[in-house]
């Protein structure tokens, strides 16, 4: 197992390199050009830049986070086939920097979804959270309110030039029905599997974020069953998983460490992190600990590393601690006890073994 950590690049996040080369055990960055657009093909020259600046603190690059997919792969219309080349050029220059992981999703017009960035955890830190009921709301309403709470910083799958086109973006997806975004996810993967073959880059897909349709909008990677449809439909090592225990935990309906038992070989990636679920379908993010909340963290963790996972693990989403100002979710100091305990867990599992 290696460790990472996610970072958003210099000038585009509040933590910085030599803050995090001080968190034991983090080997890893997991990064991307956040100033691209889906369907642009990422330079090599930009991609140096930023191992330039990893190399400086002695910091790996394998991990990408995300090479976002254009809306007309996920149509199926329009220009896929021009963006999927795009696509494959991009890969092909991530593997002359040695990446070996592209962690992407497929969600239709809107990446993870919360009602409240900062809601307040009884211990007075706050937290992402999700009202189920308020997902019932005008989309637009909530794209605007994500907008102002995230000022300064463009938080992926929310940047405001998307936003700006949000009632042409339904428009598009509005006969993409749950089979045909199965096809053209398909239809992508087929695609683009010899070029990873090739390279030696995993396609891990990160799961929707939460596990269910919202704004009457299909999604695919939201349960077990989904999982192994993905995984078995093209039947290639390199077509593979992002584990993100918070994305399938916030349904009760999922086990997330039997997902990860049965699927470790396909899964080079995981996203550790936390959440309390309520009966009525909210939840909560908390701390990584696992009897702070219900994903099953300690399982999810031993089930890896029975199996022997070799892939790179980040913490996922934090609490804002501490007073931190921060960027939603990815601030320093609760992502650096959530990697405390990943690490504490693990390194256990290692020595009852000797
Ligand atoms: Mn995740």
């Amino acid at each position: 197992m290696k460790m990472s950590f996610r970072w958003y690049g210099e000038g585009n996040d509040s933590v910085t390199l030599s803050q995090i080369r001080q968190i034991p055990g983090v080997e890893e960055i997991v990064w991307a050009l956040h100033h691209k657009q889906p369907g642009e093909v990422w330079e090599t020259d930009e991609i140096r830049a930023v191992k330039e600046q990893l190399d400086e603190y002695g910091f790996g690059m394998s991990v990408v986070e995300s090479v976002n997919v254009h809306d007309d792969i996920k149509t199926g219309n329009g220009d896929r086939d021009r963006y999927i080349e795009n696509y494959i050029t991009t890969l092909r220059h991530l593997h002359e920097f040695g990446v070996k992981v592209v962690c992407y999703n497929f969600m239709p017009v809107f990446d993870w979804t919360r009602t409240d960035l900062f809601h307040p955890l009884p211990d007075g830190s706050t937290a992402l959270f999700y009202e189920k009921d308020r997902i019932k709301d005008d989309p637009m309403e909530m794209a605007e309110y994500i907008l102002t709470e995230c000022k300064g910083f463009t938080m992926p799958g929310w940047e405001p030039e998307r936003m700006a086109g949000l009632k042409e973006l339904f428009a598009r997806y509005a006969d993409v029905d749950k089979e045909k975004l199965w096809e053209h996810l398909k239809y992508f993967l087929e695609a683009i599997m010899p070029v990873c073959r090739e390279c030696g880059i995993k396609m891990a897909i990160h799961p929707d974020d939460p596990p269910w349709d919202i704004f009457g909008l299909p999604r695919l990677i939201t349960d077990e069953a989904a999982v192994t449809r993905l995984l078995t439909m093209v039947d290639d090592p390199y077509n593979c998983l992002t584990l993100c225990s918070g994305s399938l935990g916030s349904s009760p309906k999922n086990v997330v460490a039997d997902i990860a038992r049965r699927h470790t070989d396909r899964i080079p990636f995981a996203h550790i992190r936390n959440v309390h679920r309520y009966e009525n379908g909210d939840f909560t993010e908390v701390s990584h600990r696992d009897r702070d909340g219900d994903v099953g963290v300690l399982d999810i963790i031993k089930a890896l590393y029975d199996n022997g996972f070799e892939g790179y693990i980040r913490p996922d989403h934090g609490r804002h601690i501490w007073g931190e100002k921060c960027r939603p979710g990815y601030g320093l100091y609760d992502r650096a006890l959530g990697i405390m305990y990943i690490l504490g867990a693990w390194d256990t599992l290692d020595k009852l073994k000797s």
